[in-house]
């Protein structure tokens, strides 16, 4: 049996790192990733880790703080996630296990997993109980709001990077816009998969107009066309709409998953790690996905979700972005279109401490 592990302490290290392709969402553009790498040690010696893109720098600082008040509940507790997940939902019950608090515990979650994988010596994917193994990804880097010419150029330079699928950031003021920056993209890179997604800019009688003209332009699928939480809304677009309706980043914890499934709200999941709720509510969304025989990929955090990805049924497309491989001594491969799970032991993040140093955030 495996040594038990033993809470030690908790650290947090927030870094800004800049973007190579700019990610220009309808709702706002980000240039930098706010990014925090959380080391939980053992009394044993071991090291989980986990990481949380911010969105905003502000995030950050709220998040170390939240850390440091769960550890004081975590310390000298046994290294167990369901444990762990369900004593600190107790202590954040009344505050409410959302927003930066549920990401707080998620990375807790996530740690330790990885703690408990490095300690058996093998891949979190195997730890899991699946074979690690390839998973196709889409290129998730930049392609965000911006003049048709640069669309095309960059489109051409992700593809480029080795992959066969790639999303395109849509929500233009008008749906001539957004074909014509489909339009530009498919023309420079033909034959690629291309995913859209709208960040929820869309009310739900223009979403019904949008994606029906994009209904003949063999987009694979439309993300949150409409606000995330309006099930009865995105369930209209799923019925309606030809092309496939994915949402799912903004799951919080797996019971908003079970109620859009519920509602027949989508075509395909898709949930965040850090708000679905670490390794353990991933876990969970998997088991609804596969017993609702519904594709699930990952949203952000490629390096984690290579591995989770293996151990999904239903697993559909990783999500890759490159936030990380400013900050990681080995940075995820990517082959042939296909993301590599490493052979380390745990989830294999290993923080470049010169980087971390060169890009903390003050
Ligand atoms: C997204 C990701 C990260 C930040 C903003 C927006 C986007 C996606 O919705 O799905 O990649
Ligand atoms: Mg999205």
């Amino acid at each position: 049996m495996a040594a038990r592990l033993t809470v030690q302490s908790l650290s947090a290290t927030p870094v800004t790192v800049p973007m190579k392709h700019v990610l220009g969402t309808s709702a706002a553009t980000v240039r930098a990733a706010p990014l925090l790498l959380v080391d939980l040690r053992t009394e044993e010696g071991i090291t989980g880790r986990a990481y949380q893109f911010c969105y905003v720098p502000a995030a950050a600082h709220a998040i170390v703080d939240l850390l440091n008040d769960a550890q004081e509940a975590i310390r000298n507790e046994a290294v167990a996630p369901l444990d762990l997940w369900a004593r600190l939902s107790k202590r954040y019950t009344l505050i409410g296990v959302q927003g930066i608090v549920r990401m707080c515990m998620s990375l807790i979650d996530v740690a330790a997993w990885d703690a408990l994988a490095q300690a058996a010596g093998v891949p979190l994917a195997a730890y899991l109980g699946a074979t690690p193994r390839p998973v196709q990804a889409y290129n998730s880097n930049g392609l965000g709001l911006m003049p048709t010419a640069a669309l095309a150029d960059e489109a051409d330079a992700l593809v480029a990077e080795g992959f066969r699928a790639v999303k395109l950031r849509l929500g233009y003021a008008t749906l001539e816009e957004d074909l014509a920056a489909l339009d530009a993209v498919r023309k420079r890179v033909p034959g690629v998969t291309i995913m859209v997604d709208y960040n929820q800019a869309l009310s739900v009688p223009e979403a019904i107009r949008r994606g029906h003209a994009l209904d003949s332009e063999g987009v694979y699928w439309i993300e949150e066309p409409i606000r995330h939480d309006d099930y009865a809304g995105c369930a209209r677009l799923a019925n309606e709409l030809r092309t496939p309706v994915q949402i799912g980043e903004n799951f919080s914890q797996v019971y908003d998953m079970q109620e859009a499934l519920a509602a027949r709200a989508c075509d395909f999941v898709m949930p965040d790690l850090e708000r679905i709720g670490g390794v353990t509510g991933w876990q969970r969304a998997s088991a609804l996905a596969h017993a609702a025989g519904m594709p699930m990929s990952s949203h952000l955090y490629p390096e984690v979700s290579v591995h989770l990805l293996a151990a999904t049924p239903t697993a559909h497309w990783l999500e890759y972005v490159d936030w990380m491989d400013a900050v990681l001594k080995e940075p995820l491969r990517v082959v042939d279109g296909m993301a590599v799970p490493p052979e380390r032991p745990g989830i294999g993040l290993e923080w470049d401490e010169e980087m971390v140093r060169r890009y903390a955030l003050k």
